[in-house]
């Protein structure tokens, strides 16, 4: 419901189209669906991320089971990185893309819709997108030093 009293909060956002995501050639129709909400795509790069990008920005995951295979597997071809702009946008694309199993996520979310559990030791999830407003700025000056 709109809050009258609220005051307006444009954030912006790292939206990541994991390596899976672009080998299945979903890029565009994920682009698409930040863009069909409404949200302003700032920044668009596709590249390959190294070990070191790839550290810091799952340094909370360092030391869990699925912390190794995780790396490889975002390492392991092209990533389409994108910051993204609106209104709760943190919230709104974290919304867009459902919850982290994608057997799970609901119909109608990018997991939902687009992943399934392809019985791997990782959750291949299509999509990562920032959880808060911290993790958007650190995550933001990771991936686009420059902005
Ligand atoms: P990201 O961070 O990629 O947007 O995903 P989520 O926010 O939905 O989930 P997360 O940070 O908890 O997990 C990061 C990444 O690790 C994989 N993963 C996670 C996994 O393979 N097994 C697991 O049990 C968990 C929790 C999937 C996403």
């Amino acid at each position: 419901m709109t809050d009258v009293t609220r005051a307006p909060q444009t954030q912006r956002t790292l939206v990541l189209v994991k390596p899976d995501g672009v080998r299945r050639g979903l890029s565009g129709e994920i682009l698409g669906r930040l863009e069909a909400k409404g949200y302003t795509l700032v920044a668009v790069e596709l590249r390959t991320a190294d070990e070191a990008l790839l550290a810091a920005h799952y340094a909370e995951h360092r030391g869990k089971p699925f912390y190794a295979p995780l790396v490889e597997f975002m390492g392991s071809g092209p990533i389409l990185a994108v910051v993204a702009e609106g209104e709760r946008v943190i919230e709104g694309f974290r919304s867009l893309a459902g919850t982290t199993d994608p057997t799970s996520a609901s119909p109608g979310t990018i997991r939902g819709d687009l992943g399934r559990d392809w019985g791997l030791a990782v959750q291949q999830n299509l999509v990562h997108g920032s959880d808060s407003p911290e993790s958007a700025r650190r995550e933001i000056a990771l991936w686009f030093p420059s902005l």
